[in-house]
C-alpha cells in the first residue's frame, strides 16, 4: 500500500455521487418522481461550457434530471430573468443553476436575487447566505465550501478548535466557508485573509487548516504553510504550457510541489475540490426535491 498524503477530491466525489444515486432510487421507489434541476448557461466561456457538462452527467448518473438551457451571449437582462422567473414558477423544477460568470451586461446580483431562494441549490441567494451565517439548518450551502468540509470530514480532520485560515473572500466560497467553519459544531477559528491582509505569511503559518480560495497560480508557497497542516487548494489557473496539448496546464493556488512534503494533507489541482463541487451540487438537488414535495404535499 501507498501511503499518501494526498487528498482524493476525486474519489470522494464518487462515493458521494454514489450516495446520492442509491438515495435518489429510494426515494423514487418510495412514489415520488425523481430531482431535477435546470441550468442556465450563458454565452461560450469554455471553462463553464466544461463544468456544465460535467454536472449534466453527474445528474443523469444519479437518477437526476436535468436539462441545460444554452442562451447566446447577446440575451438581455430581462430576457434571462424571465426565464429564471418561468423556472421558479415551475414546479416540475426543484433546483435552477445559472452558471457564473455572466457576460459584462448583465449584472449578477439582480439575476442572483431573482431565483426562488427554495431552489437556489447554489446556495448565493442572499437568504441562503443569511440563513448559513444564522446556523440554520434549512441554508442551501454553496457546494464548493460544502465540498471542502465534506473532505476534511472524511478524512477525519479534526476542525474543533483548529486555527483555519481561509485566503480570499468572495460571495461563492471564502466567506461562506469561513462561516461554515465557525458554525456549532464544527468550532473552528477562523482568519480571512484577503489582499490587504497584514503579515500574511505569519497568518498563514499559524493555519492548521489552511483554505486558499484566490484564483493566483501557486501562491501559496512553502514557507506560508506549517508543517503538518491541511491545505485545501480551491484554486484553476491556466497557465501557459507550450509542452501541454492544450497549450496549457491548470495548477491550483498552492505551489504544491514545494508543500506537499510538509503538509499532513493536501489536495491536489485537478481532481481536488473541483469534482467535489459537482457532487455536492447533486446533494443539494435531492435536498431541494424533498423540501419540495414536503411543502406540496404541506399545502
Ligand atoms: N452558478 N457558477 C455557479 N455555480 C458553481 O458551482 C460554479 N462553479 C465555479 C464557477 N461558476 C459557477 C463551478 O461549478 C467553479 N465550478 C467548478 C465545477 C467543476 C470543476 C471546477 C470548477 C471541476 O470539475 N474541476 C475538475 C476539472 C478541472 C479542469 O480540468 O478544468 C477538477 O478536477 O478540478
Amino acid at each position: 500500500m501507498t501511503v499518501s498524503n494526498l487528498i482524493d477530491g476525486q474519489a470522494t466525489a464518487a462515493q458521494i455521487r454514489r450516495e446520492v444515486a442509491t438515495d435518489t432510487e429510494a426515494w423514487v421507489k418510495a412514489g415520488n418522481r425523481a430531482p431535477y434541476l435546470a441550468v442556465v448557461l450563458v454565452g461560450e466561456h469554455p471553462a463553464s461550457a466544461s463544468y456544465v457538462r460535467g454536472k449534466a452527467k453527474a445528474c443523469a448518473e444519479a437518477g437526476i434530471g436535468s436539462d441545460t438551457m444554452r442562451f447566446p451571449d447577446s440575451i438581455s437582462q430581462d430576457e434571462l430573468l424571465a426565464v429564471v422567473n418561468k423556472l421558479n414558477h415551475d414546479p416540475d423544477v426543484d433546483g435552477i443553476l445559472v452558471q457564473l460568470p455572466l457576460p459584462d451586461h448583465i449584472d449578477e446580483k439582480t439575476v442572483i436575487h431573482a431565483i426562488d431562494p427554495t431552489k437556489d441549490v447554489d446556495g448565493f441567494h442572499p437568504v441562503n447566505a443569511g440563513l448559513l451565517v444564522i446556523g440554520d439548518p434549512d441554508a442551501f450551502v454553496p457546494a464548493t465550501p460544502a465540498g471542502i468540509l465534506e473532505l476534511i470530514r472524511r478524512y477525519g480532520v479534526e476542525t474543533a478548535g483548529a486555527t483555519a485560515v481561509v485566503l480570499g473572500r468572495s460571495n461563492i466560497v471564502g466567506k461562506p466557508m469561513a462561516n461554515l467553519l465557525v458554525q456549532k459544531g464544527i468550532d473552528a477559528t477562523v482568519t480571512v485573509c484577503h489582499s490587504r491582509t497584514k503579515d500574511l505569511v505569519d497568518v498563514c503559518r499559524r493555519a492548521d487548516i489552511l483554505i486558499a480560495a484566490i484564483g493566483r497560480a501557486r501562491f501559496v508557497t512553502a514557507d506560508m504553510v506549517k508543517p503538518g497542516a491541511v491545505v485545501i487548494d480551491v484554486g484553476i489557473n491556466r497557465v501557459d504550457d507550450s509542452e501541454a496539448p492544450k497549450g496549457y496546464r491548470i495548477v491550483g493556488d498552492v505551489d504544491f510541489e514545494a508543500v506537499q512534503p510538509s503538509a499532513r494533507l493536501v489536495t491536489p489541482v485537478p481532481r481536488g475540490v473541483g469534482p467535489m463541487t459537482i457532487a455536492m451540487l447533486l446533494k443539494n438537488t435531492l435536498r431541494a426535491a424533498r423540501r419540495h414535495s414536503k411543502a406540496t404535499n404541506q399545502s
